[in-house]
């Protein structure tokens, strides 16, 4: 089966319509999943671990009549290290290689992240002191999403922060657990994981039951139940971004081996139908040999199904007049990963400002990023780029202000808030002010 991909080209009057259209993601709201989770979280809500039980049981298939307890759910330490020890050598020394680089960037990040204070002439002291969060909650999908790298992205860098207690829950589908996640989960140092999922495990997470304790953010990718539970604890708990699909954008000169650039694409392609793999490229005769490429490359792919429908559906080869075009347009999609394969890709680089994480060069295959490089391999997608940063250290850490104002302080600063205070109508405020006013007003 051939594939049609894509053509465009800047110049096309119409391009920037096209493009538009091509980027456009919405993840759709559905009625019947947003009423289901309501249901689960009141449930939760109310009754606590029965109610999760329940759920889990039900959901997850869970087998000989389902669990009796929660405490059926909690997957012990001892379980988690052997898990571990029982891997595959080479697997095993994968995932610590990859745990012990995400680790070194994280804590360089950490380095930048120190809190500040200075003092005024008068002695007043300001500051800002960083700390991390108690206590956070990292959600793992369960079945064919479960990613044993993105236990390791989400967890060393809350251990990084100084997280004491970090609870993992993943959903075990018919009781069945992935040992790489669990091993994973033991290397990262996760202090307790416990086999739920879906909005009941959200809800768990944010509200508490007699078993779990209330935590302060959750963090994870997760369905389209996970992901209304999110948005809907948030404000009780902090969340982090609510993820879309995977993208890529290739930016390539043309002078990469085509094959290379084939299968970068095919690699976030692979993850789901709805993954954005796009090409820029100044050079036709470049783009037809990538074309070529793909339709070489793509029968002998395991998930060529998945991929075959995400680069026919969102995927796109486009012909643009430069780099520095390219670099402009690449700004405007504010991709997830961004690729520039081209000589001097610094150059270029140079003018990107928006891109969830950017590789350069012809040897900085995405792939890579997602797994081992060190930096996060959790993103913002959908454009969001435009905003928002990778996950890190900061997304475990919060500021607090410090404030010591000295006597001699308080006379000046006084005087001014009170001055402000009563132009906002309040007599408390501007009281509480002056009262420490020397001369007393
Ligand atoms: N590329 C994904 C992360 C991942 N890749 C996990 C492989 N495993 C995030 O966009
Ligand atoms: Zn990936």
């Amino acid at each position: 089966m051939t594939i049609q991909i894509r053509k465009l080209d800047s110049r096309q009057p119409d391009f920037q319509e096209t493009l538009d259209a091509l980027l456009a993601f919405e993840a759709s709201t559905d009625e019947a999943i947003e009423q289901a989770v309501t249901g689960i979280i009141a449930q939760v809500r109310a009754r606590g671990d029965e109610a999760v039980l329940e759920y889990t049981n039900r959901f997850d298939r869970i087998p000989n009549g389902g669990a009796q307890s929660m405490a059926a759910f909690d997957i012990p330490q001892q379980e988690l290290d052997a898990a571990l020890a029982a891997l595959p050598e080479k697997q095993r020394l994968a995932l610590q290689t990859a745990a012990e680089r995400i680790r070194l960037f994280h804590e360089r990040q950490k380095q930048e992240l120190q809190g500040f204070s200075y003092t005024e002439a008068d002695g007043t002291v300001l500051g800002q002191r960083v700390t991390p969060l108690d206590r956070v909650g990292i959600y793992v999908p369960g079945g064919k999403a479960a990613y044993p790298s993105s236990v390791l992205m989400n967890a060393v860098p809350a251990r990084v922060a100084g997280v004491q207690e970090i609870i993992m829950v993943v959903p075990t589908p018919d009781g069945v657990k992935n040992q790489m996640v669990l091993a994973a989960a033991a290397i990262a140092g996760v202090t307790r994981v416990i086999s739920i999922g879906g909005a009941q495990a959200v809800a768990a997470l944010a509200y508490g039951t007699e078993t779990i304790q209330p935590v302060d953010k959750i963090v994870g990718p997760g369905n389209a139940y996970v992901a209304s539970a999110k948005r809907r604890v948030f404000g009780t708990v902090g969340i982090d971004m609510i993820a879309g699909p995977s993208e890529i954008l290739v930016i390539c000169d043309g002078s990469t081996d085509p094959d290379w650039v084939a299968m970068d694409l095919f690699s976030q392609a692979e993850h789901d139908e709805l993954a954005q793999a796009i090409l820029l490229c100044p050079d036709a005769d470049y783009i037809a040999k990538v074309e070529a490429s793909i339709a070489k490359l793509l029968p002998a792919m395991p998930r060529q199904d998945v991929i075959r429908t995400s680069l026919t559906d969102r995927g796109a080869l486009i012909q643009v007049r430069d780099m520095a075009e390219a670099c402009a347009i690449a700004n405007s999609i504010a991709a997830e990963h961004l690729e520039i394969s081209a000589e001097n890709p610094q150059q270029w680089a140079e003018q990107i400002r928006h891109a969830g994480a950017m590789f350069l060069g012809r040897f900085s295959s995405e792939s890579l990023g997602d797994y081992c490089c060190g930096p996060n391999h959790v993103l913002p997608t959908s454009r969001t780029a435009r905003f928002s940063s990778p996950l890190g250290v900061y997304d475990f850490q919060k500021r607090s202000s410090v404030i010591q104002v000295s006597e001699a302080g308080a006379q000046t600063l006084g005087k001014v808030a009170a001055e402000l205070a009563y132009g906002e109508g309040l007599q408390a405020h501007a009281r509480s002010a002056e009262l420490r006013l020397k001369q007393g007003v």
